[in-house]
């Protein structure tokens, strides 16, 4: 009964916009179900570091390599800020990783495909943070306040990251035709993996209804992948690119692009592991996990010796 009365008193929480910090009182499943999401995306974050970062070294400018290098930075820190969030509802970096690493977590799907020329790079900074800004400002005003706090700071990088992005793809549109070739060809290789980063339609997510109720997500999976179509539609049309999708049209009375069907069976593969890239993402972060062993080792020495010798002085 006792649960069930706080089931309700946070209930009325959540329903009078407030928003939950990490020692407040939670249902056990709100808790569970933050841990979940928050520790995909943070895995999503520093797995999707690996498409980008194949291309510092080949990056065609200073210019272009600098901006590149800070932009898969500035992921590396969403992924440890998200980490950090994450800890606060009781579970252990240690932990987190481990799920990754055993398969047991999963990461956004979109990291699963392969980065084959430097249109590819400019193709992610646009489509890809594009989503993820449509996704992440909802998640800004998500009702547990560390998530909505690091969506705030987040959300202003991928904004960056998608204008810098664009800038690129507008470039290289009005380039050669072969530029022209190559970033077309980029889109048609990325837009429909990047529909699918919002997930399964409404009538198959089984998480969508309860993160609702709770005040996680404010809008479902199909009215977030909706706004990415409307708004990416036009600015591909504004610097002369198609949308590699025959069923594509405006519909007058809705004031919305309709498209296609996402191709679901390629999606299900992906998200179980048989993506073309989904073995060789997963033997990178084991190799750097296992690469970096001595430094969380030498870490954790320093940390004992410090503690000795505050010891010792007291
Ligand atoms: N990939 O019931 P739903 C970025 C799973 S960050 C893999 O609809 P939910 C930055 C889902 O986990 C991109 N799995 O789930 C960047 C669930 O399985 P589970 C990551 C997916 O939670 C840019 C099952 O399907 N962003 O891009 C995917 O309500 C450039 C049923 O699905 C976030 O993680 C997928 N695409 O909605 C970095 C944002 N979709 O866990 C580098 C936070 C669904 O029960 C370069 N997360 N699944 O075993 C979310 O907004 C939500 O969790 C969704 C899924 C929308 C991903």
């Amino acid at each position: 009964m006792e649960e069930q009365i706080s089931h309700i008193e946070f209930q009325q929480r959540i329903d009078n916009g407030e928003k939950i910090e990490p020692k407040d009182r939670m249902p056990e499943r709100y808790r569970k179900q933050l841990i979940r999401m928050m520790s995909q995306h943070a895995h999503s974050e520093i797995v999707g570091m690996l498409p980008e970062g194949n291309w510092i070294t080949r990056a065609p400018s200073l210019k272009r390599k600098m901006i590149l290098l800070s932009k898969v930075q500035d992921e590396a820190g969403h992924g440890l800020y998200l980490y950090s969030a994450t800890e606060t509802l009781g579970i252990s970096r240690d932990e987190m990783i481990n799920q990754l690493l055993t398969g047991q977590a999963k990461y956004s799907s979109i990291f699963n495909y392969p980065t084959l020329s430097w249109a590819d790079v400019m193709v992610i900074g646009w489509l890809v943070d594009g989503a993820a800004i449509i996704n992440q400002t909802m998640l800004a005003r998500s009702s547990y306040g560390p998530y909505s706090r690091a969506m705030i700071r987040i959300c202003k990088e991928e904004s960056f990251h998608k204008k810098q992005g664009y800038e690129m793809v507008a470039t290289m549109a009005g380039g050669t035709p072969e530029q022209q070739e190559m970033v077309q060809d980029a889109v048609n290789r990325w837009w429909w993996p990047t529909l699918m980063m919002f997930g399964p339609h409404d009538n198959d997510s089984p998480n969508s209804a309860e993160l609702i109720k709770w005040g996680v997500k404010s809008k479902t999976n199909d009215e977030l992948r909706q706004s990415f179509v409307d708004r990416h539609v036009a600015e591909a049309h504004a610097v002369g690119l198609e949308i590699p999708d025959p069923d594509l049209k405006f519909n007058k009375e809705t004031g919305h692009w309709d498209f296609g069907e996402i191709d679901w069976d390629e999606f299900w593969s992906v998200v179980k592991g048989n993506g073309p890239m989904n073995r060789e993402r997963m033997k990178a972060r084991r190799e750097a996990h296992e690469n970096g062993r001595w430094v969380r080792e030498a870490a954790e020495a320093y940390a004992r010796k410090q503690r000795l010798e505050e010891e010792k002085a007291l």
